[in-house]
């Protein structure tokens, strides 16, 4: 399913030419870029771990799309933006942009990202990890959603401001991840903080439910819940720290460390965020 060419959704609130995609374009392409046609998209071939992709939702399932809606209906028939993001065998990078979008990364160490929506609803998306030590990102904006880690003894979750242009993370190179990049994150000035709750997986499904409160009003904001996954790093209730809590403990708590100690925990991690 690789795709040599970027193809443009039809709404006008998606479309983005090369030159809005500013310098990253050129290493994004390089990097086989895999932009979801439709509802269904697949990064990575099988049997392959060297071909990795960077998958991103097209968020053309929705009213503007003739495929999806027929001209003589008046009742919404689309998705509303949400796309389902397959990955394979290689650590892939997935990344929904808008809509409720269902996230797999398949084999191998993925970075997932359900948003980023900014704001816009819907927002809730549902990400699995797959095999692996895989991330999922959230940030500022992305409503409330579920993170299940799946196997893999490393899995992590990361709330922290994405760095985007128009909207789309930016990828940066790194020596690990030659045909992806990463993409970074800056977790301490985010405008809020987590609190960690343990959750009954009997009762709710999840080992834990991780509340974002904003700074400005205090109100909880979004809850995202976890299952299956080892790691949390946040931001603290003072601000301008990085927190974080290994959920292999016993009754795990967030706390204050440097990004030294972010590195040690999970090198990649450490390569995301600041
Ligand atoms: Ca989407
Ligand atoms: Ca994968
Ligand atoms: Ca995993
Ligand atoms: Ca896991």
């Amino acid at each position: 399913m690789t795709r040599n060419t970027l193809h443009q959704p039809p709404t006008t609130q998606n479309k983005r030419t090369f030159g809005e995609y500013g310098p990253w374009i050129a290493f994004i392409a390089a990097a086989a870029l895999l932009l979801g046609s439709g509802t269904v998209a697949l990064a990575g071939a099988a049997k392959d771990i060297t071909r990795a992709g960077v998958l991103i939702g097209a968020d053309d399932d929705n009213m503007d799309n003739p495929v999806i809606q027929p001209a003589d209906s008046q009742i919404d028939q689309s998705l509303n933006n949400g796309d389902v993001l397959i990955g394979r065998d290689g650590p892939d990078v997935l990344i929904g942009l808008l809509g409720a979008d269902l996230l797999e990364g398949g084999e191998d160490d993925d970075i997932l990202i359900g948003g980023p929506e900014a704001f816009v609803a819907p927002n809730k998306d549902i990400i699995l990890g797959g095999s692996g030590n895989d991330i999922n990102i959230w940030a500022p904006g992305d409503g409330s959603d579920a993170f299940l880690g799946g196997p893999g003894d490393r899995d992590a979750m990361v709330f922290g401001v994405l760095d985007r242009v128009d909207g789309i993370p930016t990828l940066t190179p790194s020596p690990g991840r030659l045909r992806t990049g990463i993409p970074t994150a800056e977790v301490t000035n985010m405008p809020g903080f987590c609190v960690l709750e343990a959750a009954s997986r009997r009762e709710t499904g999840f080992d834990y439910l991780v509340r974002f409160f904003t700074f400005s009003d205090g109100l909880l904001k979004v809850t995202v819940r976890l299952r299956d996954v080892e790691q949390l790093f946040c931001n603290g209730p003072d601000g301008g720290t990085i927190t974080y809590a290994d959920l292999t403990q016993k009754n795990p708590i967030l706390e204050v460390v440097s990004l030294q100690e972010v590195v040690e925990a999970n090198p990649l991690v450490g390569q995301i965020i600041r």
